[in-house]
């Protein structure tokens, strides 16, 4: 089930002096370029374009801030691969995440979202790395799930933990398309927000 969620951009940031006044609990999605990032933060909150900004040329290289029904900000991370495919971008990007995931002190989790039929590249370890080195739980959401067989979606999900090494608990098979498994993504995030408080 996805449901309706209120919500609001709060800002679109280049730089800390950007980033809004905060105080809620935060929870960052990342995402390689079309894994779903858009669709899932949409679907989580029972619209149909919410995070359809991030396509805009200039808004793709932005953290976009996103507060929640007043309780909890989804911080939506540019999709990388293509774009941080030269040294350039991927000095760029680090510029842009480095010091959110170092100084955000509202930062709760994160959300790595992977395409399920894919599996973990450098750049998906990269970014997993910014999480683990500054100790934010982390929750792999792995998406399009609709894709593939109950089985080979399982299969997929240990291959996708093992490359990432996180555990299995910390995994959520979920379909945009399909509204499945967003409840329990919502319950992840619920627990994530209360744990930082
Ligand atoms: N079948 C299926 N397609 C999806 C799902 N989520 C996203 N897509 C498709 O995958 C493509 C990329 O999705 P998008 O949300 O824009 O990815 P982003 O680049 O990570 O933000 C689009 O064509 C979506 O329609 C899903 O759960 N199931
Ligand atoms: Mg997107």
């Amino acid at each position: 089930m996805s449901t309706y969620h209120e919500a609001k951009l709060l800002a679109t940031a280049s730089n800390q002096s950007e980033w809004p006044s905060g105080g809620l609990p935060e929870i960052i999605f990342v995402g390689r370029s079309n894994a779903g990032k858009s669709s899932l933060i949409n679907t989580l909150c029972g619209r149909k374009n919410l995070a359809y900004s991030g396509k805009t040329p200039g808004k793709t290289r932005l953290l976009n801030f996103f507060e929640i029904d007043g309780k909890i900000v989804f911080t939506d991370a540019p999709g990388y691969g293509y774009a941080t495919s030269d040294e350039k971008s991927a000095i760029r990007f680090d510029r842009l995440i480095s010091p959110y995931f170092r100084n955000r002190k509202e930062l709760a989790g994160m959300v790595m979202i992977m395409d399920i039929r894919r599996v973990p590249n450098d750049d998906d370890l990269t970014m997993i790395d910014y999480g683990r080195a500054n100790h934010i739980p982390i929750l792999v959401v792995c998406t399009k799930a609709d894709k593939l067989s109950r089985g080979r979606g399982i299969d997929s999900m240990r291959k996708i933990a093992s490359v990432l090494r996180v555990p299995m608990q910390n995994m959520i098979a979920a379909s945009s398309l399909k509204k499945q498994g967003i409840d329990e993504i919502w319950k992840a995030l619920d627990e994530m927000a209360v744990k930082h408080a």
